[in-house]
């Protein structure tokens, strides 16, 4: 059985200085690291917005961030400006051994539709081709790290959960933004989901 080892956006913004800082982003870079000799794939993502994109509060005059709206595709929460394209703020942290990756997949890089999920942007119709990628590579069995716990990376083991590939997030190599409940409600949905959590 083929394992590949997905890194879900350990990027200068998610981690403590940037944009939208997630407690403690950092402290899981030497674990990630060192896991990834355990797996033949190993598949980095990378949230990756045009200026100005949709997911911004700065985009919706007079909206703040961590407030939600409605966009055609359905609720979206609105963030702080990040992961601008080419900006510092969008590379991978420098720790990271981006070097071992095989597969680097940007997501978010429509204008008018935000993309949690490494396979599905957030209309849950557009697909990223990560999972034609993996199905092509002889990939079964999914291993979730990195940032967000609540966001990025339960929302693409969900989808991975949907797409029949065998999913476990280890929750010890990622960490939460914990918005109003987010990381209850994401680990409810992804036991339900018969995702494994472990840490
Ligand atoms: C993320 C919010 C906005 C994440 C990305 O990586 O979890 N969260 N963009
Ligand atoms: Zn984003």
């Amino acid at each position: 059985m083929t394992k590949a080892l997905i890194v879900i956006d350990v990027q200068n913004d998610f981690c403590p200085g940037g944009k939208l800082a997630v407690e403690g982003g950092d402290e899981i870079i030497a674990r990630i690291n060192a896991l990834m000799s355990e797996f033949e794939v190993v598949v980095l993502t990378q949230d990756w917005h045009p200026a100005g994109h949709s997911s911004f509060a700065s985009s919706h005059e007079g909206a703040a961030a961590f407030t939600q709206i409605h966009m055609e595709y359905g609720v979206q929460t609105l963030w702080p400006d990040h992961c601008v394209q080419g900006s510092k703020g969008a590379e991978f942290h420098a720790d990271l051994a981006v070097d071992r990756a095989q597969m680097v997949i940007r997501k978010g890089f429509r204008a008018a539709v935000d993309s949690y999920s490494a396979f599905f942007e957030n209309d849950h119709k557009i697909t990223t081709g990560l999972a034609g990628y993996l199905r092509d590579r002889g990939v079964e069995e999914l291993t979730f790290v990195g940032l967000a716990t609540d966001f990025c990376v339960a929302w693409s083991a969900l989808d991975a959960a949907k797409l029949g590939f065998k999913v476990t997030v280890l929750e010890g190599a990622c960490r939460a933004i914990d918005l109003d409940g987010s990381l209850a409600a994401a680990r409810d949905a992804m036991r339900a989901a018969g995702v494994t959590l472990e840490h």
